[in-house]
């Protein structure tokens, strides 16, 4: 019985690191399509701090961007070089184009703003969220 009381506390905490790390592991993979204008979905959530694949297919006419603007910070009255600093991370498609990319999603829960980049498309409503979680 004294073993008992020694060994189930210690199963116990191995199970829940092996819980822990197994949703660790799990790839946290968005798809997106672009077109004029709007991001299809929309709306993202993500783990904190973890590996992100986005992959995105462009079905528009013209070049998009998939902008992520750093937490607390939204565009104004349209995207513009007064928002480049502001700009957690970002990746373009031309009309047509079909690509995979990678990021770190941020280390701050919170909703993130997600806009297009290209001159005149927030104005659009070319706009989205992401949802940052606790991991
Ligand atoms: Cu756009």
């Amino acid at each position: 019985m004294k073993k008992f009381l020694f060994v189930f506390p210690v199963l116990l905490a191995m199970s829940l690191l092996i819980a822990a790390c197994g949703g660790g592991n799990r790839p946290t993979i968005l798809d997106v399509t672009f077109a004029e204008f709007t991001f299809t979905p929309a709306e993202f959530t993500v783990p904190a701090g973890r590996e992100v694949t986005i992959n995105v297919v462009n079905e528009g006419a013209v070049a998009h961007e998939f902008v992520i603007m750093k937490l607390g910070e939204t565009v104004g009255d349209d995207f513009g070089d007064e928002d480049e600093d502001n700009i957690y991370w970002e990746v373009e498609a031309e009309p047509g184009e079909s690509l995979t990319a990678t990021f770190t999603a941020p280390s701050e829960p919170g909703e993130y703003q997600v806009v297009c980049g290209t001159a005149g498309h927030y104005l659009a409503g070319m706009l989205g969220k992401l949802t940052v979680v606790a991991p």
